[in-house]
């Protein structure tokens, strides 16, 4: 049979516009698709949850393709072992307490395990802002990536969650929204974004799950925004409290829904 280029078309915005609808209320919305995220995303979607995860970019991965300084390898402590054993990832024992895998492997497995356990991914939206009532966080005000980047004036659509989930790394971007929405109600030492100190592998991976937690009603952090939320340090290129991070998150929110 001939191929229709319309129905291909057609097809393509079908199942596009029902994945989305089908997404605008969820138990958890995870907004940041890098480690945490993505293993946050596989352990509510394992549990039965309805968990959509928004990222910004095109790639899901975020730091995690260019292991460190683009030796794309991955470095993580025993603790986070058995993780890799769940998503599959192969692994070579380092030392005593270091094992590694293959940046593109880890990336690729975890992203593919979180999407078959029922994730939803949708990539290049940008949650811009948060929906709030009145002192509890809602759901996502989401926008494509490119209207943001292109600096277009273009409204954005919104989605409700009974949680969100700050998994944007570094930048920590959805609880600087709320703080700034509403100033100095963080649930952390001053009641704002601490901000990451210096780099400090073996304090920062301890503190990554001790910083994992709700920040504001309905709102927790994960992986390196939890760290730069509470003002922890950074831990450089080992990425065990971020696996660890994502299913700590996971299993705290199961408790509440
Ligand atoms: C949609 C957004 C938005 C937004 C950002 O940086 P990530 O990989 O995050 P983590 O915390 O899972 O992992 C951190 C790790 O990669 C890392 O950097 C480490 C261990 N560093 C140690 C050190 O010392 O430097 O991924 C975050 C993702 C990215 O893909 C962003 O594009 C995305 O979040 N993102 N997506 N809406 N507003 N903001
Ligand atoms: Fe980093």
């Amino acid at each position: 049979m001939e191929l229709n280029e319309v129905i291909i078309t057609k097809a393509i915005i079908d199942r596009f516009y029902a994945k989305l609808k089908d997404n605008l209320e969820t138990d958890v919305a995870i907004v940041g698709g890098g480690p945490s995220g993505l293993v946050a995303g596989y352990y509510l979607a394992k549990a039965g949850k309805k968990v959509a995860l928004f990222e910004r970019k095109l790639s899901i991965g975020g730091g995690m393709w260019g292991g460190g300084m683009m030796f794309n390898e991955i470095v993580v402590q025993e603790a986070a072992v058995h993780i890799f054993d769940e998503f599959g990832v192969r692994y070579q024992k380092y030392e005593d307490n270091y094992y590694t895998s293959d940046s593109v492997e880890t990336t690729a497995s975890l992203t593919a395990k979180a999407v078959q356990a029922g994730l939803t991914i949708f990539n290049c939206m940008t949650a811009e802002d948060v929906m709030m009532r009145p002192d509890r966080v809602i759901g996502l005000v989401l926008n494509w990536s490119p209207v943001e980047m292109a600096g277009l004036h273009i409204d954005p659509l919104a989605m409700r969650s009974n949680f969100v989930i700050d998994a944007t790394g570094h930048d920590t971007n959805v609880v600087r929204v709320v703080h700034k929405k509403v100033p100095g109600k963080l649930d952390t030492p001053d009641g704002k974004v601490e901000g990451e100190k210096s780099m400090w592998s073996d304090k920062a991976e301890t503190l990554t799950l001790d910083n994992t937690k709700e920040v504001f009603p309905g709102l927790y952090v994960a992986g390196m925004a939890a760290n730069a939320t509470f003002g922890g340090p950074r831990m450089g290129p080992i990425f065990g409290g971020m696996l660890l991070s994502g299913e700590k998150v996971a299993k705290d929110l199961l408790t509440r829904l």
